[in-house]
């Protein structure tokens, strides 16, 4: 039985989060040295049985454990590389051995995509690579984000139900996705809307999924999407949580936000204990 849904890798992304080779992982698994399931006929592995495997193969050669302290210049270096090449698979892989690694969600956004994707944004704005490549870019990183969350999340009961979402006028959706992938993540179940949404579906689909919280991603100066979709969503009494380049926290609280966040490990933090505070 899965006892936890965390990433679960196939032989072959987890022979490259090791760095060895596929057959290498299939002896031990036939061995019965490394744990994994059989999902539709092929091997898997979650991440925390390949973690377990990797020191206790380190115990026995002597290896003095370590926790990684990650390079994340070098590993945003690489993930620049591979999305300007359009190497989806590199990128996969990036991932699978990150996570595998022990990496969470959350900083995989934080220090890894949404700075690499801010780099892609603007050598476009800067006129070095063309929109398509962009667009290519961040094709990518939404499968990528889609593929992780599907991959993730807590065992137990689910924490609450949040919206997430950015408001008409404002067409960054890779914000917003990366909130939702990050609660998604935590425990929460997420309706993700995307992103410049009129402000009438988002209030609609919160009161539909009766949200414990509605996540605000905010990456443009324009205000009239956001202020209107805060007042209808106070009106309704939804607690809310605002974030994003686009706005800074006095501002966000002025304008009616229950909460604001900076990052997406923000973001987990204070969904939790503004859910925890509506129940009680
Ligand atoms: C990539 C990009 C685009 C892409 C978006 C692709 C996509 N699918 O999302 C495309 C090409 C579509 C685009 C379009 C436009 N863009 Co643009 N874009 C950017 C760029 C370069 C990066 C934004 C991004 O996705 N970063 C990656 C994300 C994940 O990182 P992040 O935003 O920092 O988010 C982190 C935190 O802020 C936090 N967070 C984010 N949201 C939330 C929410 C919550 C609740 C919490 C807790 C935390 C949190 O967690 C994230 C991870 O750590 C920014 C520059 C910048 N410095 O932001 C300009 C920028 C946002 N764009 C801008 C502009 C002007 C535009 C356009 C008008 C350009 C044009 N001439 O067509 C259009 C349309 C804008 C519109 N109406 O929405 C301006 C906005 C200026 C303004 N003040 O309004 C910026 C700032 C560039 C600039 N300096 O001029 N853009």
């Amino acid at each position: 039985m899965v006892t936890s849904s965390e990433q679960l890798l196939t032989l072959q992304e987890a022979a490259t989060a090791v760095g060895c080779h596929y057959q290498t992982l299939y002896r031990r698994v036939r061995t019965g040295e490394l744990k994994a399931l059989t999902v539709g006929g092929t091997y898997r592995i979650q991440s925390r049985e390949l973690e377990h495997w990797l020191s206790e193969r380190d115990a026995r050669n002597g290896a003095v454990p370590q926790r990684r302290t990650r390079n994340w210049a070098k590993q945003g270096t690489s993930l620049l590389e591979a999305l300007l090449a359009g190497d989806a698979k590199a990128v996969r892989q990036q991932n699978a051995r990150l996570l595998a690694g022990g990496v969470t969600v959350a900083d995989l956004c934080d220090h890894l995509y949404g700075p690499t994707l801010t780099q892609i944004g603007v050598l476009w704005i800067d006129h070095k690579i063309t929109v398509a490549e962009e667009h290519r870019a961040s094709r990518i990183v939404e499968a990528l984000l889609d593929h992780t969350a599907a991959g993730t999340g807590k065992p137990g009961p689910r924490i609450g139900d949040v919206v997430v979402a950015a408001p008409v006028g404002d067409r960054h959706s890779l914000a917003p996705q990366m909130v939702a992938a990050g609660l998604h993540a935590e425990g929460f179940r997420v309706s993700y809307l995307g992103a410049d949404l009129p402000v009438a579906e988002i209030v609609q689909m919160a009161e539909r999924e009766q949200a414990d919280l509605v996540a605000i991603s905010c990456c443009v100066a324009e205000r009239s999407g956001l202020s209107e979709l805060l007042a209808q969503l106070n009106a309704a009494e939804f607690p809310t949580l605002v974030g994003g380049t686009g706005i800074g926290k006095s501002e966000a609280l002025k304008l009616g936000a229950t909460r604001y966040g900076a990052s997406i490990n923000e973001a987990q933090v204070l969904a939790r204990e503004l859910v925890r505070s509506s129940a009680t």
